[in-house]
């Protein structure tokens, strides 16, 4: 594979000429290095199969270095780090891009997704295709591929039993903070507070607010039944996340790298999307041998609501013509 000496090689190079200070100092110019910032922990699912998948297939010329817990980019400002050219990849969600292109709010509404394998089927095919162009022309991030990340569920503190939208009247549920989570959280009845993800745990633990909503293997991951009493499965979104990648670090690879790099994604996000559908298959029993209730409220009534929420407001007034009914067609 050849390996095309791009202008940020040539600057690293530069860069550590300028540092090396005595020749014995090796220039380790022969990488480039991507680096990605993720609010989540070094040990969830997503994170091991990209530092074991993605990192692998890369090696030959790009370095993999991920940056976990909010400690290089705060959460949901990676994209637009991307887009200024201060950092090469992320982890985003259909939330945080619809913050930049309301065209995206379609794939935050609760209830829209079926499940893991329609999520792939829509933005594997044509309809992914244009958003995600949508995306690369507006934005300049690359979105590499798709990935499970989930169901969410409803994870509280408390023993009331919550049935139907009107039983979280009041509950105080931390949503990620951008405009489409905090819908979310009203479209399902409760009163939705925002809050960093590195904050959860703590603010669970205190009571500062009275639950959360995550896919199960966070919620085994961050620990948070350690700090609830149920979970209830809602099943209010089929979560995913999208590998964003820089469009202009991507620009400066061959047509061979630009395929090893896009071969990488798909690898690590199949991997990753069997290994949480597996591991949300198991993680009841977990819960309940915990001592955290979990239980199946009137799921019907929170779809209807939701729903018909999301019809009537301002975001679907973005949302491209045909594409609601285009994404339920596909099988
Ligand atoms: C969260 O903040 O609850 C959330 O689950 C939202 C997701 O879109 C995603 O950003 C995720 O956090 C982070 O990757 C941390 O797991």
């Amino acid at each position: 594979m050849s390996i095309k000496l791009s202008r940020r090689i040539l600057l690293s190079a530069i860069a550590a000429t300028a540092f090396a200070g005595t020749a014995t100092t090796a220039i380790s110019a022969d990488k480039i290095t991507l680096r990605l910032s993720t609010p989540t922990t070094e040990t969830e699912l997503r994170s091991v199969g990209l530092a074991t998948i993605f990192a692998d297939g890369v090696s030959e010329f790009a370095t993999y270095e991920p940056h976990y817990n909010d400690t290089l980019f705060k959460q949901g400002t990676e994209l637009v780090a991307i887009a200024r050219g201060n950092l090469d990849m992320s982890l985003t969600s259909a939330q945080e891009l619809a913050k930049l292109i309301p065209e995206w709010s379609i794939f935050t509404a609760g209830y829209l997704m079926r499940d893991p394998e329609h999520q792939r089927k829509v933005f594997e095919g044509d309809i992914g295709a244009e958003m995600y162009q949508l995306v690369e022309d507006k934005l300049g991030v690359k979105l590499l591929s798709v990935m499970y990340f989930g169901t969410r569920q409803l994870n509280l503190r408390g023993d009331k039993v919550i049935n139907t939208p009107a039983d979280l009247d009041g509950i105080n549920l931390r949503m990620p903070g951008t405009d489409a989570w905090q819908f979310l959280g009203r479209a399902l009845g409760a009163n939705p507070t925002p809050l960093a993800f590195t904050e959860v745990y703590t603010s669970l633990q205190t009571g500062a607010i009275d639950g959360q909503d995550n896919p199960l293997p966070t919620d085994k991951d961050k620990k948070f039944y350690e700090v609830t009493d149920q979970i209830v499965l809602t099943s209010h979104l089929v979560d995913m996340n999208f590998l964003a990648f820089s469009k202009s670090v991507w620009d400066d690879l061959t047509a061979d790298q630009q395929a090893t790099v896009q071969k990488a994604a798909d690898d690590a996000s199949a991997s990753i999307t069997a290994a949480i559908v597996a591991n949300e298959a198991e993680l009841v029993a977990f819960f309940e041998g915990e001592g955290l209730k979990v239980y199946t409220p009137d799921v019907d009534a929170f779809r209807t609501r939701a729903q018909q929420m999301y019809l009537e407001s301002d975001f679907s007034k973005d949302w491209p013509d045909g594409l609601l009914d285009r994404i339920n067609a596909v099988k």
